[in-house]
């Protein structure tokens, strides 16, 4: 297992390298070029530059964290082969600077959904939050000026303005697809990508739907292990697996956590986990929190011994945090509270592996 942190490089995070290497347990960082229009190829000397800098800093650069799919291919348009050429030509230059995980998700136009960014919570922190009823009022657009608002000037990554603009159409199109077509249009471009994968040795790892029920009548299908099931069945290649983020799986009170870490890591189809903790206030409502299982409704033992059991051997990342002790940073990506997540969730492995060795 190795122990990272997400990164966003040239400028656009208030996280340095400096930092993150301090932080005790961390060996690298998933990084990403945010700029670059979906859809297109991403430069190789860029990747370089890229590398580089992490590399310099004393840090790995083995996940990136995320390559977008285009709109095309999801909506199974005539014009995907051209994006999926793309992709494969993107997945060959991350090959070249060593990257072994890509994190990606197949949300339909919009990406991850949170109604507030910065919610006071009663500690003087600010967390993300989701409060369904004011997502169900507000319009798609209404709801991206709403996380570019409260964005502190960040380019939020999954709300490109590329995407922005053509949102309505893109969600009235949607409304009209099949969910099974939408399966078929994810079994097209894995059928596509994933001998490429293989050939270039990047595990290719899904992210699920957050939240993982339907918004705006959009087809949500990552979302419970049901489905999980399913999208790891339309290409069996181990190349074909998933980054299993707690919180974004969590907000289903009905998804057993550490059951679906077991059962997945266990198929050595889990490459990369995204761990933190919410709290709910309903079914459908709930605040991101601090990764103490004490301050959320997930429990991270039993979360971090289910990976630990099935020798895990894929990357963790703590994932979002709180904003605390006065930092500005982007939205759920300040330095503080992942690196007590971080080193929570390193406490927790070291325990465990002592525990098993009787020590
Ligand atoms: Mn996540």
């Amino acid at each position: 297992m190795k122990m990272i942190l997400r990164w966003f490089p040239e400028g656009n995070d208030s996280v340095t390298l400096e930092q993150i290497r301090q932080i005790p347990g961390v060996s690298g960082v998933a990084a990403c070029l945010i700029d670059i229009p979906v859809g297109d190829v991403w430069p190789l000397e860029r990747l370089q530059a890229m590398k580089k800098e992490i590399n310099d800093a004393g840090l790995e650069v083995e996940v990136i964290e995320s390559v977008n799919i285009h709109e095309d291919i999801k909506k199974g348009l005539p014009t995907r082969d051209q994006y999926i050429e793309n992709y494969i030509k993107t997945l060959e230059n991350l090959s070249k600077i060593g990257i072994k995980c890509l994190c990606y998700n197949f949300m339909p136009v919009l990406d991850w959904a949170r109604s507030e960014l910065a919610l006071p919570l009663e500690d003087g922190s600010y967390a993300m939050a989701y409060r369904h009823e004011t997502v169900l009022k507000m319009n798609p657009n209404n709801m991206a000026d709403v996380m570019q608002s409260q964005s502190l000037g960040y380019a939020l990554p999954g709300w490109e303005p590329e995407r922005l603009s053509v949102m309505q159409k893109d969600i009235e199109f949607y409304q009209s697809m099949s969910t099974e077509t939408y399966w078929e249009n994810m079994k097209y471009f894995l059928d596509a990508v994933i001998p490429y994968a293989e050939k270039y040795d990047i595990k290719m790892a899904i992210h699920p739907d957050d939240p993982p029920w339907p918004l705006y009548g959009l087809p949500k299908v990552i979302s419970n292990a049901e489905n999980i099931r399913k999208f790891l069945s339309l290409n069996d290649s181990p190349y074909n697996g998933l980054t299993l983020c707690t919180g974004s799986l969590g907000a289903d009170l009905n998804n057993d956590i550490p059951a679906i870490c077991r059962e997945f890591s266990s198929q050595g189809r889990v490459h990369f986990a995204h761990i933190r903790n919410i709290k709910h206030l309903s079914e459908k409502d709930f605040n991101e929190t601090a990764h103490l299982s004490e301050c959320g409704d997930l429990d991270l033992f039993e979360i971090v011994k289910a990976f630990h059991d099935t020798d895990f051997n894929g990357y963790i990342r703590p994932d979002h945090g709180r904003m605390i002790w006065g930092e500005k940073a982007r939205p759920g990506y300040g330095l503080y509270d992942r690196a007590l997540g971080a080193n929570y969730i390193l406490g927790l492995w070291e325990a465990i592996t002592k525990m098993k060795e009787g020590k």
